[in-house]
Parts: structure tokens; sequence; C-alpha cells
């Protein structure tokens, strides 16, 4: 196959200003209808011709003239049409099968309703069009269907409705705005609908609707709340008004994506709408509410204004991640999020930087665009705007907004020109900053600092350097901001003097490979926190002994390098531990320390139970390489155990002190709470004693709530012995109707550290609930087991890499999208110990060998071998 490059980008040949699409829903041949406005954009004599696969054409129309057979070309992939007027209209149907369609892009069905997913190029498969995102089209949406289906949904405005002969009925929507075809949606069929309604900014009313499974309609609640306040904070931060009167949400439980941004009518993996407390975890109610902001902010940063091409997809995910993220931050607290935000990038995002398949946050070239829906599109994409707005400062950054709104709007458009939006609000050079878009990999910083005590100055020098990535042996310096700020050997802020100007904090930025910045006015022995708030998405070492980190685990100002002192203090211990030279005094030392954080009443427990996970074995994996999982395994249990067994009776009392009475409330300080019991509880279990296994099935069986629940799961888990046994079981019995409960039943046993594990994952896969056409299902047990479970993914007889190649090539038989998801931990082959790297490498091989492969999964294949 012949990769697609941004060089090669070219003006549509043809736009379609309006188009017209009448839907006859059945099952297995929905008939559908497409009358579209077609003009030649520019001066060519090119034919039209439209992207269309698995379409069984009927007929085509050009100005109402029937074309016979040699007036078009129909192959796998086109519809041509040469000789085309400048202006017409073109009329085509074609008939589709929803039912058989389980790559579950297009019009599928998924619980018996029809639903659509388009992004990236789903549209393709339900008509003939020129599927890309710079043809925006104004759309009207007739379906009809039988009334077995009783709520017919697309985008926009519902225009007209009624009934028809047969037990049929239709609707008819509008969506005045133009759009590109991957924003179009369609759903059909019994659903509950829960209802709301919010008044705008300006004062308009606006109907909120979010459909559900019949009777799920109260789990619905918590999404229509996040809704509300999502809106009402666009509002504020950016300005941001909704547009049409009506806003729907519909859950689907068959869904490649977490969830979809389409206009008006966003639909969603149930697993990120649905909660209650009995079936729903506060990280399920968190991830909810960050990714019901996400798809709403779209509306604007995707929607109003969307993407040229598919190279400009960070254009509007990085923006978008970034934009939940900051609302996040605001409803549940700005440390805390920005610790988790920055775990999730260094665990898939560092993780995808440092192998074969590392790509620049726009990449030049893909074969399938489905492929670059990665956490360098998505987090880095956010990492790059959050340093945006620290080098040129909060108002510039939202004058730079402001005027990409009003100059984009009703467009697609580019990186380049979002970028220009905010040199011209900043009145500043960003040309240097643009690396950050074009140049793969996570540079590497180095800190060292020199403190004069007669002169009180102390001078920080900072050098950069970025390793080669694929494609890219050699690299530039980029603009790194870092901001910094001092301590005294007590603990106490310092402030100090750059270029004269007093300061309790300050921001470097980087420009050459090295930098160097003199701070004066330093009266005591400094202790240096730098890369505050993580200003950056690098990885820095510094000259800091482990005494500095103690004095910054102990009282650094800025929660994050708190936490993040933490983490490497028990990182360096794990990792000497793994490399055969345990640090027996360290480990007292840092136990104790952690101690005295626990004991800090000021702390927030959300931040507390952060401190307490340890750092995770994929994140050590990335730290010293060639990675043995099985030493890195052993060696953060020991850490662990010392820590249960140092803190027995803290963390004792935090158990039974946090122990809530009353309802569940899904707010950030209860959720905390909650954080921080369940991580004692985590905690005490890595010391496996009888009565630990008492402690957490006790806690697992007067659970109130899922969260709890999970949490003794989790904890039994580790633990093993029949305590686990007989609460998996009661577990599947009380919830094997709930299938988003079931996710976290396989999900568990996926994540089981004993020998056994990987034994008990394959035999799950006979299990009568395994389903691998279900994506969420497929996730819960193989993608969890090789993503999460590195001990026994790299059993060393190859067996889990069998086990997981074994799966990619059967799920891609029916559902590419999702198979070339799960390529992700073999590619890392290079970095793990030959005698794995070996059997993980001939993995893909087999999988490159195998016949009939879809493109997706060759791309990544072949990127992991390259
Ligand atoms: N656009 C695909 C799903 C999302 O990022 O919102
Ligand atoms: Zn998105």
């Amino acid at each position: 196959p012949q990769p697609i490059r941004l060089s090669d980008y070219r003006p549509p040949a043809f736009l379609i200003d309006e188009v017209a699409l009448a839907f006859d829903l059945a099952p297995n041949t929905t008939r559908v209808k497409a009358r579209l406005s077609v003009r030649r954009n520019g001066a060519h004599a090119d034919p039209l011709k439209l992207n269309g696969e698995r379409l069984k054409l009927i007929s085509v129309a050009v100005d109402g003239r029937a074309l016979a057979e040699a007036e078009r070309e129909v192959d796998a992939e086109f519809l041509t049409v040469p000789g085309v007027p400048d202006a017409f209209v073109l009329e085509t149907e074609v008939e589709i099968d929803p039912e058989n369609n389980k790559a579950l892009e297009g019009l599928y069905m998924s619980g018996g309703r029809f639903c659509t997913q388009c992004e990236a190029e789903g549209f393709r498969k339900i008509t003939y069009w020129p599927d890309r995102p710079d043809v925006l089209s104004r759309f009207t949406v007739r379906i009809e269907a039988d009334k077995a289906f009783p709520h017919l949904l697309s985008n926009g405005n519902l225009i007209e409705k009624g009934e028809l002969s047969g037990g049929r009925h239709y609707a008819v929507w509008n969506d005045p705005f133009p759009k590109p075809c991957y924003l179009f949606a369609l759903v059909a069929g019994a659903l509950d609908v829960l209802e709301d309604k919010l008044v705008t900014m300006s004062g308009r009313t606006v109907d909120l609707r979010i459909y559900v499974d019949p009777g799920m309609a109260p789990r619905a609640a918590y999404a229509m709340d996040a809704l509300k306040r999502s809106m009402k904070w666009d509002e504020e931060a950016f300005g941001r008004e909704y547009d049409l009167d009506l806003f729907m949400i519909v859950a689907v439980r068959d869904f490649n994506f977490g969830a979809m941004e389409n206009k008006g009518l966003n639909i969603f993996n149930s697993s990120l709408l649905l909660a209650d407390p009995a079936t729903a975890t506060d990280m399920d109610y968190e991830r909810i509410e960050s990714v019901v902001a996400h798809e709403y902010f779209h509306n604007w940063t995707g929607d109003r204004i969307t993407c040229r091409d598919w190279f400009q997809l960070c254009l509007k995910e990085g923006l978008t991640v970034f934009r939940d993220q900051s609302f996040s931050a605001d409803m549940r607290g700005h440390a805390v999020q920005r610790i988790k935000d920055v775990k999730a990038l260094r665990a898939r995002q560092f993780a995808e930087d440092q192998g074969p398949l590392a790509h620049p946050v726009r990449p030049s070239s893909y074969l399938k665009i489905d492929n670059f829906y990665t956490a360098t599109i998505y987090e880095k994409g956010s990492e790059v705007i959050r340093m945006l707005k620290t080098l040129i400062g909060p108002e510039a950054f939202r004058a730079g907004m402001d005027l990409y709104f009003e100059r984009w709007d009703g467009h697609a458009t580019t990186v380049e020109e979002f970028i220009k939006c905010f040199a011209e609000a900043s009145g500043r050079d960003l040309s240097d900053f643009f690396g950050w878009y074009e140049q793969a990999g996570t540079p590497r910083l180095s800190l060292s600092s020199a403190y004069d005590v007669a002169r009180r100055t102390l001078e920080v020098e900072i050098a950069q350097e970025t390793p080669p990535t694929p494609g890219q042996p050699t690299k530039t310096a980029l603009p790194i901001p870092v901001r910094l700020g001092l301590l005294d050997q007590d603990g106490r802020t310092q402030a100090f003097l750059r270029d004269g100007e007093a300061l309790d904090e300050t921001v470097v930025v980087l420009s050459e490979a090295k930098t160097t910045v003199r701070l004066e006015g330093v009266d005591r022995p400094p202790v240096v926190s730098a890369l505050r708030g993580f200003s950056a998405p690098v990885v820095m070492t510094t000259d800091a002994q482990p005494k500095d980190r103690y004095v910054l685990l102990a009282g650094d100002p800025d929660l994050f390098n708190r936490w993040e002192a933490g983490q490497e203090l028990a990182r360096e211990l794990i990792l000497a531990r793994a490399a055969g030279q345990p640090d027996e005094v360290g480990e007292e030392r840092f136990a104790e320390a952690m101690g005295r954080a626990l004991s800090d009443q000021a702390a927030d427990p959300a931040f507390k139970a952060l401190l307490l996970a340890m750092p995770s074995e994929p994140d050590l994996a990335l730290a010293r390489q060639p990675a043995d999982p099985a030493a890195l395994h052993e060696a953060r249990e020991a850490l662990r155990l010392r820590l249960a067994v140092h803190l027995a009776e803290d963390l004792k009392r935090l158990h039974s002190g946090l122990q809530e009475s009353g309802e569940f409330s899904p707010d950030a300080a209860s959720a905390g709470r909650r954080a921080l019991r369940n991580a004692a509880l985590e905690l005490l279990a890595a010391n496996p004693k009888a009565e630990t296994a008492e402690l957490a099935l006790g806690h697992y069986r007067a659970a109130g709530n899922m969260t709890d629940a999970m949490g003794g799961l989790a904890a039994l888990m580790l633990i093993g012995g029949p305590e686990y046994e007989a609460a998996l079981e009661d577990f599947y019995a009380k919830w094997k109707a709930e299938p988003l409960v079931v996710d976290k039943w396989f999900a568990v046993q996926a994540r089981d550290p004993d020998e056994t594990a990987l034994g008990r994952v394959m035999g799950l896969t006979a299990h009568p609930a395994f389903d691998p056409k279900n994506p969420n299902r497929l996730r819960a047990l193989v993608s969890t087991f090789a993503n999460f479970n590195p001990v026994r993914f790299h059993d060393p007889s190859g067996a889990g890499y069998r086990f997981l190649a074994d799966q990619i090539l059967a799920v891609d038989r029916y559902n590419p999208m999702t198979a070339a998801r799960l390529v992700d931990p073999l590619g890392g082959w290079r970095r793990y110990a030959p005698a794995l790297g070996q059997l993980m490498k001939a993995e893909l091989e087999r999988i490159l060998a195998s016949e009939g492969l879809s493109k997706n999964v060759f791309e990544l294949v072949t990127r992991a071998l390259g």
C-alpha cells in the first residue's frame, strides 16, 4: 500500500455545498439515497472521484439523468465519473448491511440499534462521497424505519417527522452548520432519554437530551451534570457559547473510540457515560466528566473549526485535550489533576516516543489515519498547547484563541494558521516553537547547579538533547519552558533575584542545546525545584542528591514536584534493587518520609493517595534498558512490602478512619478520601498475611459502592488465595447482567501478577461472557493483560506474546481499527532483554506473514519491525 503524505496535499477538486441524504433503514439491507449539489473547485478538467467502500451501487444520475455503466467507473474504493459539468446535482443510491458491519465504522448495529462512527473514514462506508475533512457541506437527513426503532436521530434540528403506512415512520433533520462528513451521525432504535435544559450566556435555552438503553436513564444523571458544567465552563474560560437549540448524546455499547463529537449528536461508548454508585468507580465518574467535556468542547475546536487534512489531527485533538484537562483541573484541583495527566502521558506517550511507533505531533505520512489516534497526537498535543500558554502568558493565549475562533470559524484549517494567531496576539516570533509539532521524541534535559556562597549566586545550567526517532536521525533544540523555584535546606521557599527582579519562581526558556541562568541574592544553600508543574513534556535528570529530594518531598510548595520527588526516590530504590544492589537503608529512610507525608493533616487525601502509589512497572521499564520485567516486578513489590510493614499501623488507621458512612457522593473530595483508603489497602496487600486477606475481604464485603468493591477485589487479587477466588465468584454472580461491571471482572483478572494468570486469561477467552466483537470486553481482558500486567505478558516462554498475536490476527478479520490498537505492547521489543525482545519480534513477524492483513495492522507491524 502507498503512504499518504502531507506534502501531497491538494485542495479538493470538487466541493459540495448541500447534501440531502435519505436512509431507508433495515438491518441487512439499508438503502441510502444521496443528492449532492456539486461544484468544481478551481480550473481543471478532472473527473469527479468519490470514496466508497463496501457499498452496493444501485444507481447514479447527473442532473437527473441516470448514467449507464460505461459512463462511470466503480472499484473497491472509488466511484469515478468523468466529464461532469462545473456545477451539477449528483444522485446516488446504494445498499449497505449494517447488521454484518463488525468493523464498527460507518453505519452498524449495536444492541439492536442503528448507530454510526464516521471519523476518520467511516462515511465512505455509508455513501459515495469525497471523504476528506476539508469538504464542508450543509446536511439534510431523512430517516425512515420500522416503528420498532422509535427514535430516529441525526445532527442539527428536527424539522419534520411523521407516520408512514406499514408500521413505519420517518424524521427529517437539518444541520445549518456546514460540516465535514466525519461529523455526520445517525442513531435509530429503542432508547430512554434523560432531558434537561440550559440557558446560555446570551439567554438562549438549549434542550439537552441523553439517550441510553431502556431503563438506564438514571445512570445518565452524572453525565448530564458534567455536560451542563462543561457548557458553562466553556462560556467562562473561552467565551464559547453553544450554537444549536438541541444537544444530544447517545450511549452505545459497541464502539471503537471512547466517544465521538458528531455535531449536536455526540455518540459515546456507554462505559464513558453511564454511572451510578453501585456500578461505577470514582475513576469512571472522573473519566465521564472529562470525556463529556472533551466531546462538548469539540463543538468549537473540531466542529466549528475543523482540520484541513488528517495530518492536522492534533489541531482539534491536542487542543481539545488541553481544554478538557483545564476543565478537570478547575473541577477537581489543579495539582492532583496535573499529576494524573502526567502519569498518563508518561505511561502511554513517553513509551510511544521511545519506540518504533514514535511520530511527531503532526505526522507527515500515514497508511491508515486510524493508527494516528495516539497519545502523541492527543496528550503530547495538549502539552504543546500548555507550553505555548506558559511561553506567551495567559492573556496573550486567550487573545490568540479569540483570534483563532474569529478568523477560522466555519473553516478547515492547519496548525500553521493556529500558531499564527498566537504569534499575532503575542507579538512573538513562534517559528522555533513549531519544532514541537514536527520533531518526534522526548527531549532529555540535564540540570546542574553551582552555588557560590560568597557571592550568594546560583548558576543553573540546563542541557537538552532529543534522541533519534524513526526517520529523524538528527534533532534540533526546542524552546522548552522550565518553571523553577528554590527552597532552603529546611524546606522554606527562598526568594532570589533574576535580572534584578525579586522572585519566588521563574520560567527559564531553553532555546539552545545548553542554557545557563544566574540567580542572585540566594542567601542560603539552595535546593532547586525544577520543571514545576511538569512545565514541559521532557525527561529531566538533575545533580540533586537524595537529601534534596527529601526536602522537596517534605515541603515543595509545588505539589507536582513534591509528588515527583517521592516518585524519583522510589524509582531509584526499585531500580537499584532490580539491578541486584538493594539500598536497605535508603528504603527505610524512604518509608519514614512517606510516613511523615501521610501524617500531614493539611494535605489533600487525593494527593496522599497518589503519593502512596509507587511508579508503575511500565514506567520503570522505561527508566532502565534493557528492561527485565520480572526483576522490576519483584523489586517494586519488595519496596511496597517494606512500606506495608513500616507503615502498617498508619495504613490501618487510615483505612479505618476514612470509612465513610452516609450517602455516596461522586464529588472530588469524597472521591479523594475513598482513593486514599483504597490506596492504603492496596499497599497493605503487599504484605499477604492472613490478617491482610481478612481485611481486604471485609473491605470487599462491606463495600457500599463500586469504588470500594473494586478496591477490595483488587487487593484480594494481589494477595491471592481462597478469599480472592470467593470474591471473584461472588462478584460475577452479582453483576453478570451488567456488561460494564463484567468488564471490570475481566480486567481485574487480567492484571493479576500471579504466575497462574496467563493460563487464567487464556481460559477466560472461552468464558461465555467473553465477546471479542465487543471492543470494551476485548480491551478489558486482552489489552489490560498486555499493557498492565508486564510480569505475565513478558513470560519467558513467549506465551504471553503468542496469545496477544493470536488475538490481533483473529480480531483483524472483522475489526481492523481495534486490532491495530492491540499491536503497541509488542512494538517495544527493542527495549527488553534480547531473550524477550526476540520472541516479541518473532510474533510481529508471524503477524506480518499472515494472509489478508488489514492496512491498519500491516502499517503498525511494519513500523514496529522497521
Ligand atoms: N474524535 C475522536 C474522538 C475524540 O477524540 O473525541
Ligand atoms: Zn477528541
